[in-house]
């Protein structure tokens, strides 16, 4: 990224055509700017009619301009909007004419990451803008406002406060070392330490179902040939995205599919029956399923409930992976199949069972009691999170093993530095580079 001393350019409305396109400058230059393009500098926040010109005079357009002095706007820097007329030359055009007047074009996701420089939001707000600009469901638009209102980052930062007060006491308990064992065997810190672990369960918790809002959940199907696994992709996408024959070894690709369920964006896999002696091709989808099994979020494995059940899976699923088996074709069998070792009926064919197989789905995705108060939450903070609980969880075990306050302490500091890394509280130039290349200009 740029040094932030300079002021930057861009279009904030998407390349192509609209009725209107935006253009956002932002910096210690933007006041001169404002006045050259628009022969004065428009009473702040009020919208002002105006031509705009070149520096040399030209007109280029006629629209709305908004000036944004410091430190009351996005960036917390001047920003002026200029909302032109939404044709793809015309918005290059103007962003030119601004350059040439003294700027340089933004680079991706800079105007967020000034905002959070300036303290105008943190990085998990940033990340939300993000995230509301690319919901794909309804549910997760609004989760994503609250992360973006600030919902995320106060459960974070609650929990932090917790971590705080927990090491001014056992930092009190080393530097008194006179008082060392009672501190430390302290009703309070012990309190303390429940409390903590709780709020990290709570927490791990929300950012995972936050985590699935954001990027989905992946259901990869698999199971023998002709089981029916591309009838129930089938089914419950609600149309025939899949090839479905009575003759083993159809589906030889993978196959993907989104659907919505209740709100849960999920990403259905289909993949090629497996099975031993397969031809050239189909062992390529073979392996291609197995590849596909390595990053599910839940597998389904589809048994047909007419023929004997193998006796083990056979396959490598990885840990951590919930697998949930599937008896499919229930309709031929005289009786239901048991549902008490956690395997589910249904038919492919009829659309028996398929309620139950969607409600599992949610529940496999810890989306069963989303409540209002769902944020939006990334990979990222879910691995920062449990490095946080990783520390925290080991600190304690010091405690309780050695009684050496020296080593919570330490594990606590490490705990509390990876909740900072959550919102930016505590971050490096690499990591926010990072994050902030993956925004679009303009934003
Ligand atoms: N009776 C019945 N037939 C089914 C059911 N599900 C799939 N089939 C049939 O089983 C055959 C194989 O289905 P398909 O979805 O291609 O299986 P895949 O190889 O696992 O993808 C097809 O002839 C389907 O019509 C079901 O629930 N009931
Ligand atoms: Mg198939």
């Amino acid at each position: 990224m740029n040094n932030s001393a300079d002021t930057i350019v861009a279009a904030a409305t998407p390349p192509g055509t609209g009725g209107v396109g935006v253009v956002r400058v932002s910096g210690d230059n933007t006041e001169h700017i404002a006045r050259t393009v628009l022969g004065a500098l428009p009473e702040p926040r009020y919208a002002t009619y105006r031509t705009f010109r070149r520096e040399n005079g030209q007109k280029l357009d006629a629209g709305i301009a908004l000036y944004f002095p410091a430190p009351s706007s996005f960036t917390g820097e001047p920003v002026l909007e200029l909302q032109g007329h939404g044709g793809p030359l015309v918005v290059s055009l103007l962003v030119d004419a601004i350059v040439e007047i003294g700027a340089r074009r933004a680079d991706a996701g800079e105007f967020s990451q000034r905002a959070f420089l300036n303290d105008k939001l943190d990085l998990t707000q940033a990340e939300a803008i993000a995230d509301l600009i690319n919901a794909s469901t309804t549910q997760a638009a609004r989760a994503a406002l609250r992360s973006l209102s600030g919902a995320f980052s106060t459960a974070v930062n609650s929990l932090a406060e917790r971590l705080l007060r927990l090491r001014m006491h056992v930092e009190a308990a080393i530097d008194f070392p006179e008082e060392e064992i009672d501190f430390l065997s302290d009703d309070l810190l012990l309190r303390g330490l429940n409390e903590c672990a709780d709020a990290f369960a709570l927490l791990k918790e929300q950012t995972q179902q936050g985590r699935v809002l954001r990027d989905g959940f992946q259901v990869v199907i698999v199971g023998r040939p002709n089981a029916g696994k591309s009838s129930l992709l089938n089914l419950l996408s609600g149309q025939e995205a899949a090839i479905v024959t009575e003759i083993a070894g159809t589906t030889r690709d993978i196959l993907r599919e989104q659907i919505d369920i209740d709100g849960l964006a999920v990403e259905l896999v289909d993949t090629a029956g497996l099975r031993e002696d397969p031809d050239r091709v189909e062992q390529e989808g073979i392996r291609r399923a197995r590849s596909a099994l390595q990053s599910a979020d839940a597998v389904l494995w589809i048994q047909d409930a007419t023929e004997p059940e193998p006796g083990e899976l056979n396959e490598t699923v990885p840990d951590g992976i919930p697998v949930t088996i599937v008896h499919n074709k229930i309709d031929l069998c005289e009786s239901e199949p048991v549902d008490g070792r956690g395997t589910i009926g249904l038919s492919a064919k009829t659309g028996e069972g398929l309620a139950a197989l969607r409600q599992h789905i949610r529940k496999l995705a810890g989306y069963e009691n989303l409540g209002e108060g769902a944020f939006t939450a990334r990979k990222r903070h879910l691995h920062a999170l449990e490095r946080a609980a990783m520390h925290f969880a080991t600190g304690r075990t010091a405690l309780e093993q050695t009684r050496a306050g020296e080593l919570l302490a330490e594990e606590l500091r490490l705990s509390h530095r990876a909740l900072g890394e959550i919102t930016g509280a505590v971050s490096s130039d690499d990591l926010l580079g990072r994050i902030f290349s993956q925004f679009c200009i303009g934003k």
